[in-house]
């Protein structure tokens, strides 16, 4: 039976270039892909560009390309940073896309129709740069309190999508779906937000005319935010007047949306509230996580502290940057990057852990053994818990908790490192050749374990290893039988004849630059 499974990362705004805070998301969103596809499932993975908007119709003008031509450049250098990195994304949609801006005329139409959205006047503190408006109360010393620039007092004939009418249905949401809100230490922010009451929202401007125009009313543009959120309908298919029909419902709803913190409550407020008021099921999680800070400072063009995912990846492969992104920091907390930390995990994880495990196995198996996995019947000491340490993982990965995924993994590899220090394999006689096949396919079998388990994390790293272990099957094919046998505690047997491939270490040892 296959499972479908859609997953999304936000759609990432064109006036800025991507730097580690998008990678990291989409990394992330890209290690869960990978995990369910192993697992059998049928993935849909979205990521794109959010291109409308005064912001980004500035930021055109100051290059002197047209808004189009503008957004599709950039949109093109996010296309090729996700391949640099081995995203493995099975849609990617720009909102200036036709198939795009239907939806969002259709959908506008159709709340107009019923009621849920309808025309008013609008005044209040607007901030350009964020495209919000904010109310007195909310502003910080009469600035924006989200980016601390000016603001001004404006007045608009707006159309407003009913918020208010979802205040009570939300709360009761909430109630009802405990991963809705995700993770659980983000609930109570979110509760009391919906709590203290929601204010109608103005979903159109005629200030602005990049954009999706109202069909309706073309003087009106629809506000970027109510456009963007929609994309995680329109790319897998919606069609407004269908309602909720295959093939769309075939994938809605998401069963996870990633976000950084910072718009988990667009997410989580306004979002479903568009849904229900679409009379479409909701998302199964949201998922926030939160921000990376660069040294200790926030990372900002002015500053010139904006990490670049490319020099990254050119440096410490593509395989490293993405490990440690997900290694560094619980997948929810807060971060700080520093290149120092990269270098340290770097040599001391994956060189001399992983890279070093793997290196002394296949160097015993060929001094031993000519290269030839030796095959005995023994009982594994090393994964006698194979079960539950599978269980672990597969409860990790659900939880969106990269990170313990990596600690587990991570302590499978100390294990067995520790494990042939002490049976010192090397000193054994020749008479002890019975106790040398055992002790090897015991660690042969934990990198065949770690390939699976670390492969969503370091797609190409793992591969090489698979292949140093004399696999020959493709490890993603394979991945989904081997996790049935784990999930059974069974660790399936090397095939006769079965060589290990010695060659260059796996992660070469780096000079610390910062000695
Ligand atoms: O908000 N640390 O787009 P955006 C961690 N277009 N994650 C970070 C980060 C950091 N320092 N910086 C960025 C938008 N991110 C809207 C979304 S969705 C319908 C519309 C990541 O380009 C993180 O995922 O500002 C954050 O939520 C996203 O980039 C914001 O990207
Ligand atoms: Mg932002």
């Amino acid at each position: 039976m296959t499972k479908n499974f859609y997953l999304t990362t936000p759609l990432y705004y064109v006036n800025d270039v991507p730097h580690i805070g998008h990678a990291y998301t989409t990394i992330a969103a890209d290690v869960l892909a990978r995990w369910k596809r192993m697992n059998g499932s049928t993935v849909f993975f979205l990521t794109g560009t959010d291109e409308h908007g005064a912001k980004i119709a500035a930021a055109a003008e100051k290059t002197g390309e047209s808004p189009q031509v503008f957004v599709d450049r950039i949109a093109a250098e996010y296309r090729r940073m996700w391949k640099v990195l081995g995203i493995s994304y099975d849609d990617f949609i720009q909102t200036s896309e036709p198939r795009h801006k239907k939806v969002v005329q259709d959908v506008f139409e159709k709340l107009k129709q019923t009621g849920d959205v309808y025309k008013g006047m609008y005044e209040d503190w607007y901030c350009v740069h964020d495209e919000s408006y904010f109310s007195q109360a909310e502003l910080i010393n009469n600035k924006c309190p989200s980016c601390g620039r000016d603001v001004q007092r404006l007045q608009e004939e707006s159309y407003f999508f009913r918020l208010s009418k979802y205040q009570e249905p939300l709360l009761a949401y909430y109630a009802a779906h405990s991963e809705f809100l995700s993770p659980s230490h983000r609930v109570n922010e979110i509760i009391n937000f919906v709590r203290s009451g929601l204010r109608d929202l103005s979903i159109s401007r005629t200030r602005v005319s990049w954009g999706v125009p109202v069909v309706s009313d073309p003087a009106h543009v629809v506000y970027v935010w109510f456009d963007a959120l929609l994309n995680y309908i329109s790319a897998p298919g919606y069609v407004p007047a269908a309602g909720n029909t295959a093939p769309f419902s075939d994938r809605w709803p998401a069963d996870v949306h990633l976000v950084g913190k910072e718009i988990f409550r667009f997410h989580t407020v306004i979002w479903p509230a568009m849904l229900m008021a679409l009379g479409l099921p909701l998302p199964k999680r949201v998922f926030a996580h939160g921000w990376w800070t660069v040294e200790g400072t926030k990372m900002s063009k002015s500053l010139g502290n904006v990490v670049d995912p490319h020099k990254m990846a050119e440096e410490y492969g593509v395989d490293a940057f993405r490990y440690f992104l997900l290694r560094e920091v619980p997948f929810g907390a807060d971060g700080d990057f520093s290149e120092k930390s990269l270098l340290g995990r770097y040599n001391a994880e994956l060189a001399n852990n992983l890279g070093n495990l793997l290196q002394r196995t296949v160097t015993l198996i060929t001094k031993n053994f000519g290269g030839a996995i030796p095959i005995t019947p023994a009982p594994s000491r090393l994964l006698s818990d194979l079960s539950a340490i599978t269980a672990r993982i597969d409860a990790a990965y659900n939880a969106l908790a990269f990170h313990d995924v990596l600690e587990i993994s991570f302590s499978l590899m100390i294990r067995t490192n520790k494990y042939i220090d002490e049976e010192a394999p090397w000193k054994l006689t020749p008479d002890q050749k019975e106790k040398l096949s055992i002790i090897l396919l015991e660690c042969f079998s934990v990198l065949k374990t770690l390939c699976v388990f670390l492969s969503p994390f370091m797609p190409g790293k793992m591969n090489e290893m698979w292949e140093k272990l004399g696999e020959r099957s493709s490890l993603t094919e394979t991945g989904p039988k081997l996790i049935e046998s784990f999930r059974k505690g069974q660790i399936p047997l090397p095939s006769t004849g079965q060589t290990v491939i010695k060659g260059e270490p796996l992660f070469m040892r780096k000079g610390d630059r910062w000695k």
